[in-house]
């Protein structure tokens, strides 16, 4: 048996179902092995970034490992950008390439210390040493990703991958290895003192994050929340979290309205659960500064790493929420009311639909208005995947999913350009779903070789292009600084044509009318629809502002 076919075997074993890759000399038997034996889909990127990008995505939408192959030297250092994205969003992505025996180490495709590019980008690297040693090594790569650790790129030497393999082959999948995942309590001393800090609070807020919805602590929560009087809000990753709650003020931070935000301002007490506590959620630490802070957190190297806080509980979310209910009960606490009043739950009713006044202008829509008719024309059940960018704000501020597992946001690293690759990769995992990718012209323009894999994959996603033609952000910075803003303009190319010469379904859309016609193409048919829409430059997004001018405390629109 070849290495290849070895690995291939394991790969099916591990019920990897789709390879995203790019071929070369060294992984091109393996993926002929896979696709015509194994019956893996092979997903073929344009380039290594696009492959590991589409396997973060995947991963992200499925919570199952993304595999991606790339040949070695070159083609790993193209994954970098999505590697350090993949590793700082703890995705379980196995990127697959080769090693070059010693003797040819110095020669083609020779000049890289693979280990510590992988070290620093992925965060693991595991070089197959043996023939004997394959099985171990593929088995220790699964467990390692499905632990929870983040990616690993796993390195087999070509002489292994490509030569015949002296023994008799067997695996068995990591999953065997693994204990059943398990809850993580809380130290009874905690929930005391977290009790104690309650008990004299008047006004607390529960603080929601993707942990919380990942552990499915929405009924402690909400048990909480009635035993303390407790507001609710969630971090923008937690997006569609709790939403038909009355006292869930959605976004905490810069992307609350203006009344929301002084509810916020008013807690004298937060409990944060699972959640980073990030400076756009605390608004650079502002909004909390006088509140006691309980943050609970499944993992210790999270608590209190971004923001100070005054007691740290690790635990997970729902394991935890229940352990204080309980004590809570156990003391016989009854608060005083809390937040719990008619007054405020209308003010909360009231702030959610913001009338916005759009800007008017013959050429160009207002992108608040054109974020909030995309909320309107995509189909309900919907993956949104967000590229980084000044759009991006306006998209974060309307765009509403069914729950927090269908967002991804690709500001991990804060890279532009990730967008696209991720949107793909979760359609490939989950096509039951429809996926829109909002992006900017500048993302679009770093990553537009993919559109050519969506469309050769028939893939029916939505890419929506903020077009300002203009790295927006660096726009806006350079002019608060009263410098000229040339560098950061761009004229891009007709984007409706260079859909359309890829085989996608391009679209232009300046007005409400144009997007009459987007609604009748979106979630049909089975290519690509990308929407170049031709955003008003002159509208800036209130959170933006507040970081140019540093007139924090002031509320973006909507909720
Ligand atoms: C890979 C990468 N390059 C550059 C940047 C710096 N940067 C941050 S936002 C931005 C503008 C991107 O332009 P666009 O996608 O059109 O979005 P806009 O801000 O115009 O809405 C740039 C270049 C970055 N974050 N990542
Ligand atoms: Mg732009």
């Amino acid at each position: 048996m070849h290495g290849y076919e070895a690995i291939a075997n394991a790969l099916e074993r591990e019920g990897v179902e789709h390879m995203f890759a790019v071929a070369a000399e060294d992984n091109m038997e393996l993926l002929v092995e896979l696709n015509v034996n194994k019956r893996v889909g092979i997903i073929s990127a344009r380039k290594e970034c696009g492959a590991a990008g589409m396997a973060d995505g995947y991963s992200r939408a499925t919570g199952r490992p993304g595999v991606c192959t790339v040949t070695l030297g070159p083609g790993l250092t193209n994954t970098a950008t999505s590697l350090t994205t993949a590793r700082l969003h703890q995705s379980p992505v196995i990127c697959i390439t080769t090693e070059l025996s010693v003797l040819d180490r110095m020669g083609f495709k020779g000049g890289l210390d693979q280990r510590r590019f992988a070290e620093i980008t992925a965060g693991k690297y595991i070089a197959v040493r043996h023939g004997e040693t394959l099985a171990e090594d593929i088995r220790l790569a699964f467990h390692h990703v499905r632990s929870g650790a983040g990616p690993v790129v796993l390195a087999v030497p070509a002489e292994i991958m490509g030569g015949e393999l002296d023994m008799e082959w067997e695996y068995s999948p990591a999953t065997t290895m693994a204990p059943t995942p398990q809850r993580s309590r809380p130290d009874p001393e905690m929930i005391a003192r977290a009790a104690d800090i309650l008990r004299a609070s008047e006004r607390p807020l529960i603080l929601a994050g993707r942990g919380a919805f990942e552990s499915g602590a929405e009924e402690e929560i909400r048990a909480l929340a009635q035993r303390t009087g407790a507001l609710l809000a969630t971090t923008l990753l937690a997006r569609g979290y709790l939403v038909d709650h009355p006292f869930n003020v959605g976004t905490a931070g810069g992307y609350a309205s203006e009344s929301v935000h002084s509810l916020l301002a008013e807690c004298d007490c937060v409990v944060a659960v699972g959640c980073s506590l990030n400076l756009r959620t605390t608004e650079l630490g502002l909004l909390f500064a006088e509140a006691q802070i309980i943050h609970i957190d499944r993992d210790p190297k999270r608590i209190g790493k971004i923001t100070p806080v005054s007691l740290g509980i690790v635990g997970d979310a729902r394991a935890s929420l229940g352990a204080l209910n309980a004590e809570l009960e156990r003391q016989c606490f009854t608060s005083k009311g809390g937040f719990w009043h008619d007054e405020v739950k209308a003010n909360i009713a009231a702030a959610r639909p913001t009338q916005t006044a759009y800007a008017e202008s013959p050429d160009t829509i207002d992108p608040r208005q054109l974020v909030a008719e995309m909320d309107k024309i995509l189909p309900k059940e919907r993956i949104v995947a967000m590229d980084a960018g000044h759009f991006q704000m306006f998209v974060a501020n309307t765009v509403s999913v069914p729950d927090p597992s269908h967002l991804l946001s690709t500001l991990d690293f804060g890279s532009v350009g990730m967008g696209l690759f991720q949107g793909i990769g979760a359609a490939i995992g989950r096509p039951d779903r429809h996926v829109v990718v909002f992006t900017g012209d500048g993302g679009f323009m770093m990553t537009l070789e993919e559109l050519d894999t969506a469309v050769r994959k028939r893939i029916p996603m939505t890419v929506v292009i903020m077009n300002d033609n203009a790295f927006g952000v660096e726009v806006h910075m350079l002019r608060a600084q009263g410098k000229p803003v040339d560098v950061a303009l761009y004229d891009n190319p007709d984007f409706a044509s260079v859909a359309r010469a890829f085989g996608a379904v391009g679209l232009t859309v300046r007005n409400l009318n144009d997007l009459q016609a987007v609604a009748t193409k979106v979630g049909r048919g089975d290519r690509p629809v990308v929407v170049d829409a031709k955003v008003n430059p002159g509208v800036v997004h209130e959170v933006l502002l507040e970081l140019l001018t540093g007139n924090l405390g002031h509320a973006g629109e909507d909720k």
